[in-house]
């Protein structure tokens, strides 16, 4: 059913000036023009608006406010990121409703969003602020054959890609902040929370959790936000459409994921040390079993921040929050 819709949203999209008659979509898609025509009706439901001239045929004038799966389809070029499409309006965290599709067998590649997350998480409990039809509430599911030790480096890889999508749709560049930090103007518009299930020595599977901030204002946040969140409206000054945000960031992350399958860390570490700010500063990382403050001499080839304290003994830090 839903490669069907695909193949159906990608004729349109491969013809975006034209009208499509209901015979060429459903030689296009393989289906009979009844089935086409019922697609097109679902198509309506969800808030697509759809021009059709008589003998001419159809054509797609407005994709809805509301991010659907559908409109995630139309015109996406990935293989298998995103090929999979769980969207929901209100769940209690993304990550959970991907805990349970994991556990169900989805497939590398599949993707959950929702337009409102009403206990969205962060690292260590803390709590996610995910108000409705504003962001990018999303979590991807991933089944590298890896050992369980290189799971933070796709925490690495996703900042990579989110701060390479948000350059393609806005021209603003973020930067990181280890691990899972992403700033604008130093405030916080992106967070990355990366959970897995492990055997002893392989990755089951893994699961990102990727919250932009895109269309909020200052005033959607609670008062204690104010000064450390923002989002990618309030920095670029217009708002920006999410369905193509997600579709580029997914773009973006099928390339790096396939690249460091092929050729490991090491491209990666290139590109997310050109985003990081923390590199050569003093910092302080805090972790569950003390504090290390010295200077950030840069991650290793596994990801690991390294820390040099006053006396010259370099820290390896696995996981912390940062102070600059
Ligand atoms: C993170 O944790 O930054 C990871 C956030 C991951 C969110 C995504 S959304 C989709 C998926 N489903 C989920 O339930 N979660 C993932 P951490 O580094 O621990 O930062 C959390 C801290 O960021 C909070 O304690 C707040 O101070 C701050 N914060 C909360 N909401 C924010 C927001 N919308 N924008 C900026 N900062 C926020």
């Amino acid at each position: 059913q839903s490669e069907l819709r695909k193949k159906l949203l990608d004729a349109f999209s491969n013809n975006q000036e034209e009208f499509l008659s209901g015979q060429a979509l459903a030689d296009l898609v393989g289906c009979s023009r009844t089935a086409v025509w019922k697609h097109i009706e679902e198509l309506r439901k969800e808030g697509f608006e759809l021009e059709a001239v008589r003998r001419k045929g159809y054509k797609i004038i407005k994709t809805p406010e509301r991010v659907t799966a559908d409109e995630i389809r139309l015109g996406l070029k990935t293989e298998f990121m995103g090929r999979h499409i769980h969207s929901e309006d209100v769940v209690d965290s993304t990550q959970k409703v991907a805990h349970r599709l994991v556990f169900e067998g989805a497939s590398e590649g599949t993707i959950i969003i929702a337009e409102e997350q009403l206990s969205g998480r962060g690292r260590m409990d803390r709590k996610w602020h995910s108000p409705k039809y504003t962001g990018i509430w999303m979590s991807v599911i991933l089944r590298p054959n890896l050992p369980p030790a290189k799971a933070p480096q796709l925490t690495l890889i996703t900042a990579v890609a989110v701060v390479q999508a948000i350059e393609e749709m806005t021209g603003m560049t973020p930067e990181i902040k280890w691990p899972n930090d992403i700033l604008l103007n130093g405030k916080k518009v992106t967070g990355i929370l990366t959970e897995m299930q492990a055997d002893a020595d392989r990755i089951q599977s893994i699961i990102i959790g990727i919250g932009i901030n895109v269309n909020q204002q200052l005033e959607d946040y609670p008062e204690e936000l104010r000064p450390i969140a923002t989002s990618l409206a309030i920095e670029y000054g217009k708002k920006l459409e999410r369905a193509e945000l997600i579709k580029v960031l997914l773009v973006k992350l099928e390339k790096l994921y396939s690249l460091y399958l092929d050729q490991g860390f090491y491209p990666i570490k290139l590109l997310w040390e050109s985003y990081a700010i923390s590199i050569g500063k003093n910092i302080t990382a805090r972790t569950i079993t003390g504090s290390i403050s010295g200077q950030a001499l840069g991650i290793t080839d596994d990801g690991v921040l390294m820390i040099e304290d006053s006396h010259g003994i370099v820290h390896h830090v696995y996981s912390a929050d940062i102070e600059l």
